[in-house]
């Protein structure tokens, strides 16, 4: 069985960095990927034959697990039938149905592939439907690598957007400003700037893309207020918290804190599709009969609505809808959390942590911060560090300090204990 590193250099000789995404590559922490050969349960098994308990879930898609004997039943099934037909399918329908039953703020929606489809679209959705240009994004979202969405300014008042990628032109990100995540005073300034002009604000209700930061009460308030002052659309991206934190994702839980909360267009992906390539996009039926083919905003897709990926996602739906199920998620990662800060604790290690359903997040740090510039003032090097101290003790624990980590109903109380006893050992290592 070729190793790892082998592999590795296999894989960069025919693919750029030899990964398909970025953050696979392992550049962040240093180090070699792990090439997966099977997943079970709470288990990722790598070319190697090593284990590891498994706290990625593909990035947020398997809170079931890997291998869900109902899900597979349901993908060989749909697989037997045919696997794409580019025509409508009852299962589109029915997994439409199912989305918009566990959120009320959406009254029909469209299947894409991808989360970066469904932001792309969701953000040309908004401006057909307001006839404005100019977005607001804010520091340490990401919404997928669509160009106007690929942008990360310096913190300070809406700026023009100074895209972190090459090939975007100036052009193309004029109308994102982009804002401190949590910063009233620069939304408000915003809006009094820019508010007849701007067609959405899009944002990541918990940020898990700068680790896990919530927007505070406040500043969503705040934020529904302004949007709907000034007749600019409130875009929910929860391709990573729909699903995931709660059954009715974060705009649930805002609702319930919040009187009359709800955002206008929700992005949703990864649970939805069970790990298939499957995201989605909805809102009210008056903004959604915007598109094409009812409306003048085009947007379409060769394999959205895919029968084999839709089978998928209805039967993880199905399992996480049933009773009891967050709450048992919630509190095996809440016992993840406790437990790795008391570790932290007991060690004398400067650490935070803090979850929300089945995700989580950590800082080594003596708080938890509440925007990108204090994820940035955090102690890095020591989280690549603890990376590596428990990937070495067969615990795979997001490869990049700025992204979240997923607790799966797969992982037992046994894996958890086998966990935080990695992580004692880990933070007694020599700084
Ligand atoms: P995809 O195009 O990767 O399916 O979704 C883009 C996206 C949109 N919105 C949010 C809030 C997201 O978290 C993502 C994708 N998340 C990353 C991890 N933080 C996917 C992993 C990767 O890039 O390989």
């Amino acid at each position: 069985m070729d190793s790892n590193q082998s592999l590795f250099e296999r894989a960069q000789r025919v693919i750029p960095g030899g990964v398909n995404s970025p953050v696979r590559a392992f550049r962040a922490v240093g180090g070699t990927p792990r090439f997966i050969a099977r997943g079970q349960g709470a288990y990722l098994w790598d070319a190697q034959g090593q284990r590891y308990i498994d706290y990625i879930g593909s990035w947020g898609p398997m809170i079931l697990g890997h291998g869900h004997p109902a899900v597979l039943a349901a993908v060989h099934a749909a697989v037997d039938d045919g696997l794409s037909f580019g025509a409508p399918t009852e299962r589109e329908t029915e997994l439409a149905e199912a989305i918009i039953a566990l959120v009320p703020s959406v009254e029909q929606l469209r299947f894409v592939s991808s989360g970066t489809e469904a932001g792309m679209s969701a953000i040309r959705l908004a401006r057909g439907a307001t006839g404005r240009a100019k977005i607001i994004k804010f520091e340490g979202c990401y919404h997928g690598h669509a160009d106007a969405l690929l942008v990360k300014a310096g913190s300070g008042l809406a700026t023009f957007g100074h895209p972190t990628s090459a090939g975007v032109p100036p052009e193309v990100v004029r109308d994102t400003l982009v804002l401190e995540y949590n910063n009233l005073d620069q939304l408000e300034a915003c809006f009094a700037e820019h508010g007849p002009a701007l067609a959405c604000a899009i944002i990541e209700p918990i940020a898990g893309n700068m680790n896990f930061v919530r927007a505070s009460n406040a500043f969503m308030a705040k934020l529904r207020a302004l949007c709907s002052a000034h007749g600019t659309l409130l875009v929910f991206d929860e391709v990573m918290t729909g699903f995931r934190v709660a059954l009715g994702g974060a705009q649930s839980l805002y609702a319930a804190a919040i009187a009359g909360f709800a955002p206008d267009i929700s992005v949703f992906g990864k649970v939805i599709g069970g790990g298939m390539p499957l995201a989605a996009f909805g809102g009210s039926r008056d903004v959604m009969a915007q598109l094409a083919p009812l409306g003048p905003v085009y947007q379409a897709g060769t394999l959205s609505g895919n029968p084999v990926a839709t089978a998928c996602g209805l039967a993880t739906l199905h399992e996480i809808a049933r009773p009891g199920f967050f709450d048992a998620l919630s509190a095996r990662t809440q016992a993840l959390v406790a437990g790795l800060s008391a570790a932290a604790a007991q060690a004398g290690v400067p650490f935070v942590a803090d979850s929300q359903g089945g995700m989580f997040g950590f800082f080594f740090a003596p708080e938890l911060p509440q925007h990108y510039p204090a994820v940035l003032a955090t102690d890095k090097a020591r989280f690549n560090r603890f990376f590596h101290a428990m990937l070495a003790r067969g615990v795979y624990l997001a490869p990049a300090l700025y992204e979240a980590g997923f607790v799966s109903a797969a992982h037992s109380a046994d894996d958890i204990a086998a966990t935080l006893a990695a992580a004692r050992q880990a933070f007694a290592e020599p700084a």
